[in-house]
């Protein structure tokens, strides 16, 4: 039954009725009962396997196809009227062009299935900071996904009402060819196409291609900004808490850093840390001349490899209920899941990702280990699952923030923290953010590549105008949070962590607070602030004071070439369409590395 008189709404389903032609056509409430009964018709085929509902109550399996494993950034398109508005870092298609192109390949696709209607909401329902979209779909998958990681409901289209301000997404995995896949962003059209995939990333249309790429452009045309960002709050033993945003590209660990447990040093004071979001942060002004951050997700879409009781038990705990794990090892006896780096003891004769059959310790013909779970697998899991969840999830203003984190995968060059000396400084390392490569987007891993904002793959405008709209951003709000940058992934020559990481972390972000209150110097260098080795807590970690110098150095020699690099990439990429004050910004590095040499 259709669940609004919306016309806006009917016109758009009709209209892909008539192209897809599905045999029949379901709206979606969010309702317990429909999703279970969803569930048992993907079980009855196969897309869908469940858990042993001892061990894992309500958890479910799936397994996408081989060739459809991580987001496809080649064929991913931000299809504006004009190309410049793309810009030099994205691929464009004319929108005349890719609807004809994506409708040819959409025509008749859905005959023999049901088309799901999903009606959601990315932030709570009717708050101020919430946009609506509707996604067409033809994966139950995709239905149980959306009902975790958004607020599916009726009540979206009651919120709704007559109005034409919604996303509409549109999604088929008609054949899951790859030569056919397309991820199709049309910014002025409020609209996402995708075709041909079942990968979250490409097919959980509300997270990426609308929470960032549709909400980035909507951002910078009302005012407020959507940033690949986890949220999280840092509650001082005098009860204060203060929240700090971070940008990491994919798979560089948002998750566990958003879910961090502070070392026993902290945890004795009575620190705490709490998480309001791990991928996806909304930014707009509000009291006090401060930045608001939401998250507009209600669920985790994290990667599982490597995620264990050590490393971040909040999420292993988010896990064990009502969650969908997709591309992990499966043990079809004892319905349960298995990853690499879980714990020690992997199964044997179970299920690898590919469906194959798999015992852990398994080898190739040259010796080499063969993975049971996919690098890039992942679970869906409910944000209320989450043992450390904010209590300012919901909250419809959002949480004040004091800092933002910039942070990649570096092995050398980048600090392990250092802090920009004000806003458009801050801009400027939020630019020249670079990152080596990971599973979670299709293509070789390990690269460095440049990443301003970790936002290379969903920026859905041109990434020059958003630079300008950051800077812009700064002149309008008063108290602006400080801007950081990190780097938990520095090597020595072997190849071996210099840093411990996961709940370490914390000793960086308590220097972060300190210098948000203003109650710890630093040393100038030049490329910001950085800390005094001696202001970094190591209290309880076997790490001395001369271990941490080497990851708080600012090698002149190797920064000297990264000004160079930096300059290539700016001007190779954005010539003159770059704001000037980013080139500025430039110079007085290059000038402070020269004077300090
Ligand atoms: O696949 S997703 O884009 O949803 C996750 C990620 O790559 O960050
Ligand atoms: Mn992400």
């Amino acid at each position: 039954m259709e669940l609004t008189t919306n016309k806006n709404v009917l016109d758009f389903v009709q209209k892909y009725v008539d192209l897809m032609k599905p045999d029949k056509v379901e709206w979606i409430d969010g309702s317990k009962k429909q999703l279970n009964e969803l569930t048992k018709i993907a079980v009855s085929t196969g897309e869908i396997y469940k858990c042993n509902q001892k061990l894992l109550p309500g958890c479910l399996y799936h397994r996408t196809a081989v060739n459809d494993v991580a987001r496809v950034e080649g064929r991913t398109f931000i299809c504006s009227r004009e190309q410049k508005n793309a810009g030099p870092t994205n691929n464009w298609m004319d929108p005349k062009e890719a609807y004809a192109k994506l409708d040819a390949i959409a025509d008749g696709c859905m005959k023999g299935r049901t088309m799901y209607i999903i009606p959601f909401s990315m932030g709570k329902i009717g708050s101020k900071f919430a946009k609506y979209g509707i996604e067409l779909t033809d994966s139950i998958y995709v239905v149980l996904n959306m009902a975790i990681m958004t607020r599916v409901s009726a009540k979206v289209l009651t919120k709704l009402g007559d109005s034409d301000d919604f996303v509409r997404g549109i999604h088929s995995k008609v054949k899951l060819e790859e030569e056919n896949r397309y991820i199709c962003q049309f910014p002025e059209d409020n609209t996402i196409y995708s075709l041909n995939s079942g990968y979250g990333g490409n097919v959980l249309l509300g997270k990426k291609c609308f929470a960032l790429r549709i909400a980035s452009y909507q951002g910078w045309k009302e005012g407020w900004m959507a940033e690949h960002m986890l949220i999280l709050g840092v509650q001082k033993p005098d009860g204060d808490i203060k929240y700090i945003t971070a940008a990491f590209p994919s798979a560089c660990g948002k998750t566990n850093l958003a879910m961090l447990i502070p070392p026993e040093t902290y945890t004795k004071k009575g620190y705490k840390v709490f998480t309001v979001g791990d991928d996806i942060a909304w930014i707009r002004r509000g009291k006090g001349g401060m930045l608001y951050a939401v998250n507009p997700e209600n669920g985790f879409f994290g990667v599982a490899p490597g995620t264990n009781v050590k490393s971040n038990p909040n999420a292993l705990a988010t896990t064990r209920k009502d969650t969908i794990f997709t591309n992990v090892v499966y043990d079809p006896k004892k319905k349960t899941v298995w990853w690499e780096g879980l714990d020690k003891n992997p199964p044997k004769n179970v299920l690898d990702w590919k469906g194959n059959k798999w015992s852990g310790g398994m080898v190739d013909a040259e010796g080499k280990i063969i993975k049971g779970a996919h690098p890039n697998s992942r679970f869906t899991a409910p944000a209320k699952n989450c043992p450390c969840l904010s209590s300012e999830f919901e909250n419809p203003k959002g949480v004040p923030i004091s800092a933002i984190i910039f942070g990649g995968r570096r092995a050398k060059a980048a600090p392990l923290v250092y802090e920009a000396r004000d806003w458009k400084h801050g801009v400027f390392v939020g630019s020249i953010m670079a990152s080596e490569t990971t599973a979670a987007a299709a293509g070789a891993v390990g690269v460095v590549r440049h990443d301003p904002m970790a936002m290379l793959p969903f920026c859905g405008y041109n990434m020059a105008d958003y630079f300008q709209h950051w800077l812009d951003m700064g002149k309008k709000v008063k108290n602006k949070p400080k801007i950081f940058n990190v780097n938990w992934f520095r090597t020595d020559d072997e190849g071996n962590f210099l840093w411990p990481g996961f709940g370490d972390n914390m000793r960086v972000l308590d220097w972060i607070i300190r210098r948000c209150e203003g109650v710890v110097d630093a040393v100038e260098t030049p490329i910001g602030y950085m800390p005094k080795p001696e202001d970094i807590n190591l209290d309880g970690l076997d790490m001395s004071v001369d271990d941490l110098k080497q990851i708080l150095d600012c090698d002149k020699k190797v920064w000297s070439a990264e000004a160079e690099d930096i300059e290539n990439y700016y001007r190779s990429k954005f010539g003159d369409t770059l704001p000037k004050e980013l080139y500025a910004e430039l110079a007085k590095l290059k000038k402070n590395l020269r004077k300090r040499a």
